[in-house]
């Protein structure tokens, strides 16, 4: 009887036995998020368009069908519009500033866009092959 119960003792000391603290398991960190912006440059065509008075630069855009575009916009003078009725498309232009528009043309064609600020008359068209 005395030899069992020393025997419990000596289990309960073995099963509160602390481990030393650098012998803790590291602490999991969660993998590092994807970075959403450089997947989203993936497969991109980025064109740069300056707007002026009067006329957008380049004023014609040769784009691909399925394949997404952003179009970089940045009036050099003063406010202008981008217009392009065909893709819902209607942003104002602030100077110096960029305005990023992101579409995806998905049928060919030939669109005209253009500025509908009164007085300018600035067009252009994409050709969507
Ligand atoms: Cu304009």
């Amino acid at each position: 009887m005395k030899q069992s119960f020393l025997f419990l003792i000596l289990a309960l000391a073995a099963c509160t036995t602390t481990i030393p603290s650098d012998m803790h398991p590291p602490l999991l960190t969660p993998p590092p998020l994807p970075d959403l912006r450089e997947s989203s440059l993936d497969n991109i065509t980025e064109v740069r368009i300056d707007a002026q008075q009067f006329e957008f630069l380049p004023s014609r855009i040769d784009l691909t069908k399925g394949e997404r575009v952003r179009l970089i916009l940045t009036a050099r003078d003063v406010n202008h519009t981008f217009v392009l009725p065909e893709f819902g498309i209607d942003e104002e232009l602030e100077v110096g500033e960029d305005t990023r528009i992101d579409f995806w043309p998905n049928k060919t064609g030939f669109y005209l866009f253009y500025c509908d600020k009164p007085g300018h008359k600035m067009e252009g068209i994409i050709n969507v092959r």
